[in-house]
């Protein structure tokens, strides 16, 4: 439950834990519902050759692992506080937040928590946007467009590849191969 999983984040903040053995990003999303949208994230990152690891102590072979979470900003404040806080101290990186509805906090509220670990929030509807981005001089957020969580994740692994040559490896091939991809339905057109 909600208690359990806050002293879970607190315990693993206060462990001295290879930061390489961590998860590099964080998912996390309002609501369940949010799903269908947030898989573009979740797409991205295996495209990316990123694995998906749930367990501190167990991580997977991949180097660049992401974790997952629901946690809501309306319905569970004290987890989102929780994630927020401690995900510098766990070794996240960047985390890509998803949220939907008009009250879509859950992004800003976790940029603004986490500072200075990055956010690029995800709004998960057209009407989520405003909420999403709308922060005041001083509380930054980074933002793709309505339902784009896809892009979400790039950015995301963006900011990694500053760090780390093999994520900045990934993106250029990633990129590589989506121009040959255009360049053939073009040449298709042509034919
Ligand atoms: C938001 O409320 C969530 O991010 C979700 O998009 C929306 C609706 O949530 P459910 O009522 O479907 O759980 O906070």
């Amino acid at each position: 439950d909600e208690s359990e999983l806050i002293d879970r984040l607190r315990d693993e903040a206060a462990q001295d834990i290879d930061p390489e053995a961590t998860p590099d990003v964080g998912i996390i999303m309002g609501s369940d519902s949010d799903l269908p949208v947030m898989e573009g994230a979740y797409e991205a990152f295996f495209e990316l050759g990123f694995a998906e690891q749930t367990d501190f102590s167990n991580p997977p072979d991949e180097r660049f692992t992401f974790e997952s979470y629901v946690v809501s900003a309306h319905r569970t404040p004290d987890l989102m506080y929780a994630y927020a806080d401690t995900a510098e101290a766990r070794g996240i990186d960047v985390i890509v937040a998803g949220a939907g509805g008009k009250s879509a906090d859950l992004p800003n509220m976790t940029a603004s928590i986490a500072f200075p670990v990055p956010v690029v929030g995800v709004p998960v509807q057209e009407k989520s946007v405003d909420s999403v981005i709308g922060m005041p001089t001083g509380a930054p957020i980074t933002a793709v467009d309505a339902g784009k969580s896809f892009n979400a994740a790039l950015s995301a692994a963006q900011t990694l590849a500053r760090e780390h040559s093999e994520v900045r490896e990934r993106l250029v091939a990633f990129h590589e191969d989506q121009k040959a991809g255009v360049a053939d339905v073009s040449r298709d057109l042509h034919d």
